[in-house]
């Protein structure tokens, strides 16, 4: 189809609204911020308020952290004596859920850029900024938690001024805990942040999230760009061409409120009768069926899942594992996985995540919602391998990569990583990022003294512990950010280890060639620790193509848990049973040997 330029109309401007989302580094108070902003218009009674109420799922609660990006509508009277209406967007910190601030920002004209008056610029904050330039928006610079004895909001100015090249006048002081700032915030964002401009007619709206409910379907989260969307609207999809009738609209505040209509500019959300998620993509145009749009609005960045491994399940548990992954998948469109077998653990999974966090929630949520007990497979990257008859594959999984000889080169993923830490770490960095295989792009210094390294570096040697290595090296100052830049050649090997002189499969992964022996060693110690002796002698080996590298020994032994116990208490025996059984559900028999799940994690935590 070739593209037509859509019709021309008239622009508009929805005068009192303004869209907006607050992005920043982990932690620096964004939902918290969300929190007083919520309270300070009402949109929930302070009685009713929890703390970080925008973190609905009780692993944000519990941890602290927010996963999933969070929209509501406020209305605000501003000092100027009209009403505003806001749509804000709350956003994750982590590095592994930038892509969720990527969606959130196609959605807004303005963002907040929060920074720790303690803390100042960190790696993500940087990150945050350049996406929301890149997207066009209006950025208000907010120095948050300037209550802490360790603030220092002139420092953070000096670097807002030099990082962010903005004006020192243009920040905003304020304090999310202690309710201070909040109204300027808000005023700023009345004035600063432009209004939303569309057309009245001609229905285009941005799909920039999309939840499953087990009664409604899918609630497709939209910023209506032109037009207007009621119940009874009759909408497309522009990626699948499919056409449904639109059941109902309405706004988060913070619940879901039907509305009679969704009027260019606003953000809210949309159900139809649409039965699956696969149906409707996230970065989806909706238009008007009887009078469709030629053009789609841009989209943003997609969700690239970066790290695999293998879930595995206890015996008889994999049809519920299935049916898990089934329905997270629904609500997480950046999960992936397929089935796989494995020699040493049985049936599973391999899936895909952005980041070592998304790999730990999924599988933490997996357990506790869903009641399995896994054993997950050390993470790996995608490597690309180039046969030698120029057949090119992609390898997730390091059991499968073809024999050396079959191979011409092995390809892996590269990252820019951005770190910035106070000048007495340098060294410490230096050296961490050496023996990763880091070079050193770019060093600056700030006026405050820290220091910006950017380093380009494989990705397999960042998500194997680095950000633990650095933090603990680092005292926990130094903060770090990373993009993937694009796959390079490396000298790479497969290190296999064998347990009882079989090779499992399970635990190989592929290295370096310069460091694979030093590897081998390390990780044939580690499963030393790890392995509980046995009622026979276990040899360890690691071995590359064929020659071993390394070998210990587990030695065997006989335990008896009841021999603790002298008294003929039966209960206590029960106890003792009972309690050896706990301990050993994460195990798993590979051949005539029983491995922790911390075995299959060892690789993770060599480096330490
Ligand atoms: N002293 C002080 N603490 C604050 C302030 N704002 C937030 N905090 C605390 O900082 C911590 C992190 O706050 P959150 O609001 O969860 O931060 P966040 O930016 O939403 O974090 P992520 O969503 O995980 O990136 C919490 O313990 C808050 O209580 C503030 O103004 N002053
Ligand atoms: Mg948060």
């Amino acid at each position: 189809m070739a593209l037509k330029a859509d019709r021309p109309h008239r622009t508009e401007v929805a005068t009192h609204v303004r869209n907006f989302c607050i992005i920043a580094h982990i932690d620096h108070g964004k939902t918290t911020l969300s929190d007083r902003l919520l309270e300070i218009t009402r949109t929930v009674a302070t009685r009713d308020l929890e703390e970080q109420a925008l973190d609905a799922m009780d692993l944000e609660r519990e941890r602290g952290i927010t996963i999933r990006m969070h929209p509501v509508t406020l209305d605000y009277t501003a000092r100027d004596g009209n009403l505003y209406r806001l749509n804000l967007i709350d956003t994750p910190g982590h590095v592994d859920f930038s892509y969720e601030v990527s969606r959130s920002l196609a959605a807004c004209e303005g963002a907040l850029l929060i920074i720790d008056a303690a803390q100042g610029i960190e790696a993500q904050t940087l990150a945050n900024y350049h996406l929301a330039l890149e997207h066009d928006l209006t950025i208000i610079p907010v120095i948050n938690k300037i209550d802490l004895p360790a603030a220092d909001p002139e420092r953070v100015m000096g670097e807002v001024e030099e990082l962010l090249v903005m004006e020192k006048s243009e920040c905003i002081l304020a304090s999310a805990k202690n309710g201070i700032g909040i109204e300027d915030i808000l005023e700023a964002i009345v004035h600063r942040v432009p209004p939303p401009k569309g057309h009245l007619d001609h229905l285009r709206a941005l799909v920039f999230n999309a939840q499953f409910d087990a009664y409604r379907g899918v609630v497709s989260y939209v910023r209506v760009v032109d037009g207007r969307l009621t119940a009874g609207t009759r909408f497309m999809s522009m990626a699948h061409q499919h056409i449904y009738e639109c059941t109902e609209v309405g706004l988060f505040a913070p619940q879901m409120r039907p509305v009679e209509s969704l009027e260019f500019g606003s953000v809210g959300y949309v159900i139809a009768n649409i039965k699956s998620l696969g149906e409707i993509d996230v970065g989806d145009t909706i238009t008007a069926a009887a009078d469709p749009a030629h053009i789609p609005l841009a989209g943003y960045r997609k969700a690239v899942p970066m790290v695999y491994c293998g879930l595995y399940p206890n015996e008889g548990e994999y049809d519920g594992l299935r049916d898990a992954l089934d329905k997270l998948k629904l609500n997480d469109g950046a999960l992936v996985y397929e089935p796989e077998t494995s020699a040493a653990l049985g049936f599973g999974f391999r899936c895909g995540f952005l980041g070592l966090l998304h790999m730990e929630i999924v599988q933490e949520r997996l357990e506790r919602d869903y009641n399995l007990t896994l054993i997950a497979t050390s993470p790996s990257v995608v490597f690309r391998v180039i046969r030698n008859d120029g057949t090119i594959e992609m390898i997730d999984n390091p059991s499968k990569l073809p024999s050396p000889h079959t191979i011409r080169s092995i390809e892996e993923p590269y990252v820019k990583a951005t770190i910035i830490s106070p000048p007495d770490y340098v060294g410490a960095i230096m050296e961490i990022t050496q023996g990763r295989r880091g070079t050193l792009e770019n060093m600056e210094y700030l006026h405050d003294g820290r220091v910006i390294m950017t380093y380009e570096m494989p990705l397999i040697e960042v998500i194997v512990d680095f950000f633990d290595v650095l933090k603990s090296r680092t005292k926990g100052y130094a903060s770090l950010d990373y993009e993937v830049i694009g796959y390079r050649e490396g000298d790479l090997v497969k290190l296999e280890i064998m347990l009882n002189n079989e090779p499992v499969d399970a635990l190989s992964f592929i290295v370096s060639r310069d460091k694979a022996a030093a590897r081998g060693r390390g990780m044939a110690e580690k499963l030393k620790e790890l392995i509980p002796r046995q009622m026979f002698e276990v040899p360890i080996q690691a071995a590359i193509g064929g020659k071993i590298v390394a070998r210990e020994t587990v030695t065997a032994m006989r335990k008896n848990v009841l021999s603790k116990c002298y008294g003929g208490d039966i209960t206590r025996k029960r106890k003792l049973l009972e309690k050896q059984k706990v301990g050993k559900e994460r195990m798993k028999r590979v051949g005539r040997v029983e491995l922790p799940q911390e075995a299959f994690m060892a690789v993770l935590r060599l480096g330490s």
